[in-house]
């Protein structure tokens, strides 16, 4: 069984639900998941060498021709079904708070409305000293383009290690953990803080936490439940498991 029934009932019962993702929710999509976004060119570097100012600082141009070649990806992809299935579950529960630590914007592409993007937003620009929006559709061919309020080298709208999350979702998602009676952390390594601290906010609160991941991680010894597997096939599973309890729930009314 993919989905335990306690898990469906803890589910159809919560008042309050929070869904943390990761990038694993983006792999089944053909978006490189963090740790594996190194391929070809950029395998001899870390991530966290790339997505930091220091990097940014020293080789502008190198660092946006790696979110370049990341943009290229995310625009030739597609929500896959674990992305449908979480706006499945935004119209199912009472209340949803999603939290994503992806910066692909595949959640509103499914059709999410409300998305914390604790990260960012990758394919948004802003100038890198005033923090303005810029739009870079038309200027391709400086790497990165200048702001065209102020001249400055413009950078990808996204935390880099070592940046503070926008004190605006870092608010949002704080509150959320404290006050959801569930929380699923999916296809996350839970290595990156503060983002992974949130399952055990919340789970200091009494929430139910629920792991769904192919690999254990170190949220899996304090989950209450652990569903090992792919998103785009556990997060379906679950929202069928709800719509079967609801069924059984109008026939038995
Ligand atoms: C900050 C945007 C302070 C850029 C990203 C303790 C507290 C606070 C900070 C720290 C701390 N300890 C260390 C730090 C510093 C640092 C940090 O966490 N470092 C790590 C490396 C140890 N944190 C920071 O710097 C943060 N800032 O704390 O600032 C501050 C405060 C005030 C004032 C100034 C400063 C900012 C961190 C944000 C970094 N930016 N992204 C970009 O994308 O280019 S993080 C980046 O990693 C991505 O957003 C990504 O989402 C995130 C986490 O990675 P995962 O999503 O987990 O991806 P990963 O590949 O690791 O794992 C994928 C998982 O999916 C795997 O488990 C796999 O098994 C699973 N999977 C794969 N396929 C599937 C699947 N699961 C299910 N189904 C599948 N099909």
């Amino acid at each position: 069984m993919l989905v335990p029934d306690a898990l469906t009932r803890a589910l159809a019962v919560s008042s309050h639900a929070v869904i943390l993702t990761g990038s694993g929710t983006s792999a089944e999509s053909g978006v490189p998941t963090f740790r594996e976004a190194r391929t070809g060119l950029w395998a001899r570097f870390r991530p966290e060498d790339l997505a930091t100012p220091a990097a940014f600082e020293r080789d502008p141009g190198f660092v946006w021709d790696w979110y370049e070649w990341r943009r290229g990806i995310v625009a030739t992809v597609e929500p896959n079904p674990g992305h449908t299935a979480i706006v499945a579950l935004e119209r199912l529960l009472p209340r949803v708070t999603l939290i994503t630590q992806n910066v692909d914007g595949l959640h509103q592409r499914a059709g999410s409305a409300n998305v914390i993007e604790f990260h960012g937003n990758i394919m948004r620009s802003k100038c890198s000293i005033e923090h303005c929006s810029v739009d870079i559709s038309g200027d391709a061919d400086r790497r990165p383009p200048p702001c065209p309020n102020c001249g400055a080298p413009v950078r990808p709208d996204v935390v880099w290690f070592g940046e503070a999350i926008p004190p605006a979702a870092l608010e949002a998602a704080l509150a959320a953990a404290a006050g959801c009676d569930v929380m699923l952390v999916v296809g996350t390594s839970a290595q990156v803080q503060p983002a992974a601290s949130l399952a055990g906010h919340a789970s200091a609160r009494g929430a139910v936490l629920v792991e769904i991941n192919l690999e254990a991680t170190p949220l899996t010894a304090s989950a209450d439940y652990v569903l090992p597997g792919k998103s785009g096939v556990i997060l379906p599973a679950l929202v069928e498991s709800l719509r079967d309890a609801d069924d059984l729930r109008g026939r038995t009314g």
